[in-house]
């Protein structure tokens, strides 16, 4: 091998220990559209903001926090239960001044960051029910990933099989909504991996609708496609697959 070659898969491999920094295009936003916060409202927010960064115990999983101030705003952090502590701070801390920066002062925000192999949320809301923000962010591999040697309607059932089992496993749990699991599917029996989570303090009905419109959402981004893997996030839950192990 050539020495700058040999260079080049060092600092790659390095890189891969080291774990990589997010960059833009694993991040993503959605803001209201019903007017914005008033000075004081801002202010606690960012502040609010401040203090979730160092939110979080060692020795502790860190599925996320929520604070909300007398005055009407609630910020919330999401990382899925499994992760690291250092892992989800370094994801929460970067998704909050990326939320920041692109939704300077409306009344709801939200922003998802993908980190290594995991994803966090961050939101904000002048109101308690989780906000109104419907639509949905989404990911998928780069387009220079290949696609899945499954024909699309093979993908597309096997979301379906793996969004049924995964909503059951969802609905026994009370504050980490959140579930994974694998399935063989195909001709040649390709094993799909996923995962569903729904944030804290939601209601059951609710998280399982959420988890239905977001198995809708995937076939449109991804599976129709043929990816060989895709994410869809809204403000209350997400679904997640891929063709390798990317949970504990
Ligand atoms: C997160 O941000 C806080 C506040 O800026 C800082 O004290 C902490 O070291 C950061 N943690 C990580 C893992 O980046
Ligand atoms: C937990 C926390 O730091 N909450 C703060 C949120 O913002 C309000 C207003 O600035 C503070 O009073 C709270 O202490």
């Amino acid at each position: 091998m050539e020495t700058k070659s040999l260079i080049l898969l060092m600092f790659l491999l390095q890189a891969i220990i080291n774990g990589v920094k997010p960059t833009p295009n694993n991040q993503a936003f959605r803001c209201s559209k019903n007017g914005n916060l008033d000075d004081n409202l801002l202010k606690e927010r960012d502040e609010n903001f401040s203090a979730l960064k160092n939110r979080g115990t060692a020795n502790s999983a860190y599925p996320g926090y929520e604070i909300s101030t007398g005055n009407g705003i609630w910020v919330t952090s999401l990382c899925p239960p499994h992760a690291q502590l250092e892992h989800c701070r370094t994801c929460v801390n970067t998704t909050i001044p990326y939320l920041q920066k692109n939704c300077p002062k409306q009344k709801e925000g939200v922003a998802w960051t993908i980190y290594l192999k995991m994803h966090c949320t961050v939101r904000y809301a002048d109101n308690r029910n989780f906000g109104n923000i419907a639509e949905w962010g989404w990911f998928t591999p780069s387009a220079t990933h290949p696609p899945t040697p499954a024909n699309a309607g093979e993908l597309e059932k096997a979301l379906n099989d793996m969004s049924n089992q995964l909503k059951e496993k969802v609905k026994g749990l009370n504050n980490n909504k959140y579930g994974t699991g694998s399935i063989n599917y195909g001709p040649g029996s390709k094993t799909l991996y996923a995962a569903m989570q729904c944030i804290r303090g939601i209601a059951i009905e609710e998280c399982v609708k959420c988890l239905s419109d977001a198995t809708n959402e995937i076939h449109k981004c991804c599976s129709k496609l043929r990816k060989t893997g895709g994410i869809v996030l809204s403000a209350k839950c997400s679904y997640w697959y891929e063709h390798f192990k990317f949970f504990p």
